[in-house]
């Protein structure tokens, strides 16, 4: 074995990701901290899911007055959303438009994939290497990949037999994909499928659908924006803002009426309706026990199966439909604009495969038992290695080379989804066990970047070479998170929040419940403690030296 020395270039900070978490994190740190900052994408574009995620009819499930940023007040005057939930085209523009804004695209290099980070324990600094044959060195990791970026596709049998053609709607074609006169079928019904669905079978001159779990989705009530809406949010843009920074999914939302059997049902039954017509997520809090007791939820659930029965005119395809197999918001809730609807249609089928799967594909489309459905084209719409797939598939190797994936082979582990113990001077954006999956991604980002820009501040100021998640605090908090859970509902469901839609992943509640409120103020109490939880050390190299001696 010989060893050459390479020029590495060193940074301050090195970061993975040029979504929503990257483009702030670039601002945050070189503008108003002053470092040097290097970010790697792997797409061919800035916007993370944005990037990818451009299936007919994405957009986003939140509302875009607050799925955007807060932290720039020229920003939010300047842009103008053009409707409730931004369809997807815009969304990215609006990323776009905010790179440009803050001139980040200097500092992030696309098309680059981090295939490997590893600490050197000698100088507290990672070395990372990528697919191009770039490498960099920092100080400070950060992980900015995204809860839904690394899309799953199942391993069906014969799946490279099939002649025409297939899409992932977590990968799709920039060009857009013309489904006039084919013979479409989707495989899926989560959020993706619900939102395309409508839209697929608009074009397609038949539309199979195959559901092998119900799933709960709620009208989006989906419009444009008035001038004069715009105009009065952006009058209210500081309140507004401040106010879903102490709510718990980072939103306004409605209040419950109060829990199952203590409010009249008159007024229950009343209220459900309101939010079914125009609320989206309100829908699953009119009831304050809604994901704690089974009897609210099953009566939330119930008004939603009656909806279905209501809009749905085939009585056989309404039951199809009912979702049974879990209590309504324990998986994610879908918003949907005419999904049920479009089961009305003559050229839309529904086909379960709960009790008899997939079995294979063949030449001609899917083999469900003996029924061959012959398609031009097959749409998975399957979901996502949510949460932990983009960490680990890059080779992080900390404290005595020990990988994440090692760290993590019984499921996740983390303090606070924000560092892992072992893995020093490495940040994980709306990691798994903060409350980002529960919220508006949106606000849980701003809130990691802005602690994260706090924390090496205070590293800075105290001439900190190292930080690491102590053992302790970590293992506290996992528990902490699972207890939350436990009390919920949460866990009964095979839900990707679980881990469970992946075959062989750990089943670790990959979210905190407390609430982005709650989670805000223990992260903000312990760093005003002088950041508890976390071993500090101050004798790394100075990183002013550009050699470093690499095995060769
Ligand atoms: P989801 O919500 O994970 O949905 C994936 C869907 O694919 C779901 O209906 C799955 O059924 C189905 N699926 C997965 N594997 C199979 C197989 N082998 N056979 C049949 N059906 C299968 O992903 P989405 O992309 O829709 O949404 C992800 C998030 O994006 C969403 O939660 C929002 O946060 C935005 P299952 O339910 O597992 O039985």
């Amino acid at each position: 074995m010989s060893s050459t020395t390479e020029t590495i270039p060193t940074y301050d900070v090195v970061v993975i990701g040029a979504g929503f978490a990257g483009i702030y994190l670039v601002h945050k740190l070189r503008d108003d901290l002053g470092l040097d900052v290097k970010v790697f994408e792997r797409g061919g574009g800035i916007g993370g899911t944005w990037y990818w995620n451009r299936y007919p009819g994405a957009r986003c499930d939140f509302e875009s007055d607050y799925y955007s940023f807060s932290f720039n007040d020229e920003i939010q005057q300047e842009w103008d959303w053009t409707e409730r939930y931004a369809p997807q085209p815009e969304i990215l523009r609006y990323a776009n438009y905010v790179a440009d804004k803050l001139d980040v695209r200097g500092n992030i290099e696309l098309n680059t994939t981090v295939t490997r980070a590893v600490f050197d324990e000698a100088s507290d600094t990672w070395t990372v290497s990528t697919d191009t044959g770039v490498s960099a060195r920092a100080r400070y990791l950060i992980s900015a990949t995204g809860i839904l970026s690394v899309p799953s596709t199942p391993k069906f049998a014969d799946m490279d037999s099939f002649k025409g053609e297939i899409y992932h709607t977590g990968d799709w074609p920039h060009e857009g994909v013309d489904f006039t006169g084919k013979r479409v079928g989707v495989i899926g019904t989560g959020s993706s499928a619900i939102q395309s669905i409508p839209l697929m079978a608009e074009q397609a001159d038949q539309l199979t659908v195959f559901q092998r779990t119900a799933t709960f989705t709620v009208p989006a009530a989906n419009r444009p924006i008035t001038e004069n809406e715009r105009k009065a949010t952006k009058r209210s843009y500081k309140q507004l803002r401040e106010q879903a920074r102490r709510a718990g999914t980072g939103v306004l939302v409605d209040q419950p009426v109060g829990a199952f059997g203590e409010v009249e049902e008159r007024i229950v039954r009343g209220e459900l309706e309101r939010r079914w017509r125009g609320t989206g997520f309100g829908t699953t809090s009119v009831l304050s026990d809604n994901l704690r007791s089974i009897e609210a939820n099953n009566y939330t659930s119930q008004f939603v199966r009656d909806k279905i029965n209501e809009i749905v005119d085939d009585p056989a395809v309404a039951k199809l439909l009912e979702p049974h197999d879990y209590p309504i918001g324990t998986k994610r809730l879908a918003l949907d604009t005419n999904y049920y609807d479009t089961y009305n249609r003559e050229n839309v089928k529904l086909v379960s495969v709960r009790d008899t799967p997939i079995e294979r594909f063949s030449p001609a489309g899917i083999v469900v038992g003996d029924t061959e459905y012959e398609f031009d084209a097959i749409v998975l719409a399957t979901g996502f290695d949510a949460a932990t797939g983009a960490l680990e598939r890059i080779q992080f190797e900390g404290v005595d080379g020990r990988t994440l994936t090692d760290a993590w082979a019984e499921g996740a582990k983390s303090y606070l989804g924000l560092a892992v113990e072992g893995f020093p001077n490495f940040f994980t954006v709306t990691g798994p066990g903060c409350p980002a999956i529960l919220t508006n991604v949106i606000a849980s980002i701003e809130h990691h970047v802005e602690w994260i820009a706090d924390y090496i501040t205070y590293m800075r100021a105290e001439g900190i070479t190292r930080f690491e998640a102590t053992p302790d605090a970590q293992a506290e908090w996992v528990k902490h998170v699972a207890d939350m859970a436990a009390m919920t509902l949460y866990p009964t469901a095979a839900s990707w929040y679980m881990g469970a839609n992946v075959p062989g992943k750990p089943r670790v509640f990959l979210a905190y419940i407390g609430g982005l409120h709650n989670y805000r103020d223990r992260c903000d109490q312990l760093a005003a403690d002088g950041y508890v939880g976390f071993a500090h050390a101050s004798d790394g190299a100075p990183l002013k030296s550009e050699q470093l001696t690499v095995g060769a």
